[in-house]
Formats: C-alpha cells, structure tokens, sequence
C-alpha cells in the first residue's frame, strides 16, 4: 500500500514538473514570436537588420539615451546593427563588442568621445568620481577626448 502510494505521488509529482516545464516552453515560444514580431515591424527598410535610427523611432525622445545603451548593449559583434538574434538576446547574454561600448558612449558619433560622454552614463551614481578619474588618466594626449586608438 504505502509502495503504491509512494508511486502515485511520484506520478503526480512528474506530472507537475512535466506541465511546468510544458508551460514554461509555451512562455517563451511566446516571448520569441512576440520579439520577432517587433523585430520585423521595426525593420523599416526590411534588410533584417535592426539599424540605431529604426530602434529608436519605437521609443519615446525621452528615453532615447537610456535606450541607445540598450541597442548597443546587444551588438555582439561590433557592425552597430542588431540580428534579430541579437536583439532576443536576454540581458545576461549580452556581452557587446568593443566597438558598441565604443559608439554606445559617443553621443554625437563623432568618433571620438569627450570626458563629457564617458561621465554621463555615471553621472550622479557613486561611481562618478572614479569614472572622472580614470577619464583623466585614459586620455593620454589630455586633449579631453579619446579615440579608438586611446
Ligand atoms: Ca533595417
Ligand atoms: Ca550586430
Ligand atoms: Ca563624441
């Protein structure tokens, strides 16, 4: 008796984690369509990339800076455009290229990046004072900016 029950408990136990696992499946087949759906809408030129300027025309002014950083966080591999792949990818897969940390800070895409630029994301956080810092030190020539080279 008590083997059977320990059997039944067992089936309904496997039960659970089966339509528990079934259900999460679902979730996110759902959350990949969802984002493949926004993927190819935002897409306005349809070369299946997501360029900056088409990401940004989804999203309120007033977020575009946050926003920006979002965009870039998400391009693994440097071209300053997003895969649909890259731009499911969730946040703690997002490792972004040198190059995207690069772009994602200069503002004005002038190339090159003012101490300005490189504070903003920091500012008023505890790290500001450090961040100042290290501006100071990474700028070999003084001049205020870095470049790709610096
Ligand atoms: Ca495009
Ligand atoms: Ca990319
Ligand atoms: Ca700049």
């Amino acid at each position: 008796m008590q083997v059977l029950d320990f059997f039944k408990r067992l089936s309904l136990f496997s039960l659970l984690l089966v339509s528990g696992a079934l259900f999460c499946t679902q979730l996110s087949a759902q959350d990949a369509s969802g984002q493949e759906e926004s993927f190819r809408s935002w897409d306005s030129n349809t070369d299946q990339y997501l360029q900056l300027a088409e990401y940004l025309k989804q999203i309120p002014k007033d977020q575009h800076e946050r926003q920006r950083r979002s965009f870039f966080e998400r391009d693994l591999d440097g071209d300053l455009k997003l895969t649909l792949e890259e731009f499911s990818l969730p946040p703690d897969k997002r490792t972004p290229h040198w190059k995207s940390k690069f772009a994602s800070c200069d503002l004005d895409q002038d190339g090159r990046i003012s101490r300005e630029e490189y504070i903003r994301p920091f500012l008023g956080s505890k790290w500001e004072e450090g961040i100042r810092k290290n501006a100071v030190h990474f700028d070999r020539d003084q001049d205020g900016y870095f470049t790709i080279s610096e």
